[in-house]
């Protein structure tokens, strides 16, 4: 049986085969949890239809959610409701900033708009979406997990606004594993290395990154999305019953190098 046998999960995020939470939900899928998903527009319900359907998973569990509307937010919980009598586990797998706030420099390209937008969509998503599923998942050794990166903490070429907004984001992992605790809910974020997945494939440089990412990774490669998602599996299961409020590196090391040489400096 699997370390997550009886859990039900709620997985928002999924865009393609590659994406973070399409190995989140495999992981899961094989540890025996039980999961529905949502979906950002009509256009991606048939491939999170497909994901849902080739993990054996009821694909009547398929809601469609754009994390910028309340209403929608609120609406997936409820229909939620309506087949499981709770919620053990929601992740969160969502970034989203207007592409040309990922080009040039800081104050070249930041821009009001562009950071309300990825504020909106990439942090307050999450405080949104746990406020709403906090009925659902109080009182059952529930977890949240969400998806961060290391230029929350410290600067990343062109990641520029996105950078605040993973700052915000793990910032809202602390104070709603505080807020949330005494209900019996776990809050923690992974965050991941780079992975070319849809959102990443359209950055300009985003090779350049990789090719970094293995000079400078004690691992000496990049990190899959199968890792990530056992990593998450672990994370929301009863195995991490003692952790909360934390951010955990899967990134093969890169984050813990304070300098990188080349093989000939
Ligand atoms: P992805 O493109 O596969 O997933 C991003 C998801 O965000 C998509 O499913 C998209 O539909 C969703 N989304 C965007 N705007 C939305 C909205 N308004 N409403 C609902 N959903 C919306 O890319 P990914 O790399 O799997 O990203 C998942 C998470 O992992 C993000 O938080 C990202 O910042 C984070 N992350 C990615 C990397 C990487 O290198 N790929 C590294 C660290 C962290
Ligand atoms: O969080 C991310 C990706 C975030 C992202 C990507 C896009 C591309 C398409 C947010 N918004 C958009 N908007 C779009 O229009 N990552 C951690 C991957 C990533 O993105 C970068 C990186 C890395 C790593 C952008 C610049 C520099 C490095």
């Amino acid at each position: 049986m699997g370390f997550m046998a009886g859990k039900k999960a709620l997985i928002v995020g999924v865009a393609s085969d590659r994406s973070i939470a399409t190995g989140i939900a495999e992981a899961f899928a094989r540890e025996g949890a039980e999961i529905a998903f949502t979906y950002q527009t009509d256009k991606l319900r048939g491939r999170v239809e497909k994901l849902s359907d080739r993990l054996g998973q009821n694909t009547d569990l398929l809601f469609q959610c754009d994390v910028t509307s309340d209403e929608e937010i609120d609406a997936v919980f409820a229909e939620l409701g309506k087949h499981w009598d709770g919620l053990d586990v929601l992740v969160h797998s969502v970034g989203f900033a207007p592409r040309d706030q990922l080009a040039g420099g800081f104050t070249e390209s930041i821009t009001r708009e562009g950071y309300a937008i990825s504020h909106d969509i990439s942090a307050y998503s999450l405080a949104a979406l746990a406020k709403s599923a906090q009925p659902m998942m109080t009182g059952r050794d529930a977890a949240i997990l969400a998806l961060t990166y290391d230029a929350a903490v410290k600067v990343v070429p062109n990641y520029n606004v996105m950078g605040l907004a993973k700052a915000s984001l793990e910032a809202c992992v602390r104070f709603l594993a505080a807020d949330l605790g005494p209900e019996g809910i776990r809050v923690n974020a992974i965050s991941a290395g780079a992975v070319k997945t849809l959102a990443a494939a359209g950055i300009g440089g985003f090779r350049k990154m990789q090719n970094y990412a293995v000079k400078a990774a004690p691992l000496r490669r990049t990190v899959t999305i199968e890792e990530i998602g056992n990593t998450a599996a672990f994370l929301c299961s009863d195995l991490a019953s003692g952790i909360t409020g934390e951010t955990t590196f899967v990134d093969a090391g890169v984050n813990i190098m304070g300098m990188v040489f080349d093989e000939d400096d």
